[in-house]
């Protein structure tokens, strides 16, 4: 083992602390994707459609369990097929959804634009618009004009960026106070705020709201304490390499060979 290989170890090492803390902190968002059809009662069909349309369809993005996700996807763009007027919909609020009616089968792009806050860029899904049942029962549903369901599920990933972490554990920088100090972040202060009308998290918590400023400190503090606890490990990995190195040298001074010097 070279000298360079070692310290490559660490660095691999660290990277690889660091990836872990970040995947920690990674904001994970779910929501669910897809289409439901039905064939068009040709008894009761709807006034104004045109007459080689089959099915009634719907695409839609939704929160799992019908979860309101508006929070986070600000709106969504369903790209259908050309053969449709105005192809490209544009949908600013939940439902994010488009009903139409067709007669055919095809690929639909689904664009989602995030809220700014996320600062992340339109993700892109793909939907195959399902018409016609598939599947081991295909023919029974066929028969009894049941809806086509086409569903997909989707974890959306936004990455907490790196470098601040890096930061944090390579400055040794003490814990930043999340309140200010002085009379706008004194406890009274924070207690007559919450007193009024705000979307902020109460001081204390109570029955009804486990959620407080008091919670949030002890939070923070579970964190500070596991960032020192990585920071030690990575000393610890610094010791190492440094123990190793010295053997290192002495091996190769009692093997007669040079040390190489960058
Ligand atoms: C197919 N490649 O041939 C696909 C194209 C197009 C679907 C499907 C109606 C559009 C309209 C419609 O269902 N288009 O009449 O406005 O199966």
């Amino acid at each position: 083992m070279s000298r360079v290989s070692l310290s490559t170890d660490l660095s691999v090492r660290q990277s690889t602390l660091l990836d872990i803390l970040s995947a920690l902190t990674d904001h994970h968002y779910s929501l669910v994707f897809g289409s439901i059809a039905k064939p068009i009662d040709p008894n009761h069909r709807p006034l104004g459609i045109n007459a080689e349309h089959t099915h009634q369809w719907s695409v839609y993005v939704k929160g799992v369990d019908n979860e309101d996700i508006s929070y986070w996807l600000k709106k969504v763009q369903f790209k259908l097929h050309e053969t449709y007027t105005n192809s490209l919909r544009t949908v600013e609020a939940p439902p994010f959804e488009v009903a139409e009616t067709g007669w055919g089968e095809f690929e639909v792009q689904i664009k989602l634009y995030f809220v700014p806050e996320a600062n992340e860029k339109a993700q892109t899904l793909w939907h195959a618009l399902k018409l016609h049942p598939y599947g081991p029962d295909a023919e029974g549903q066929r028969e009894r004009k049941e809806a086509v369901v086409s569903q997909n599920y989707e974890e959306i990933i936004f990455n907490e960026p790196v470098e601040p972490f890096y930061e944090l554990l390579t400055s040794g920088a003490p814990p930043q106070p999340t309140r200010g100090k002085g009379s706008k972040g004194s406890k009274q202060a924070m207690m007559k705020r919450n007193s009024e009308r705000s979307a902020e998290i109460p001081y204390s918590e109570s029955a009804e709201n486990p959620y407080s400023q008091k919670t949030e400190g002890t939070e923070l503090d579970r964190l500070n304490e596991a960032i020192k606890t990585v920071e030690q490990m990575v000393k610890d990995e610094r010791t190492k390499l440094a123990e190793r190195e010295k053997v290192l040298t002495e091996l190769r001074k009692s093997e007669g060979i040079p040390i190489k010097t960058k």
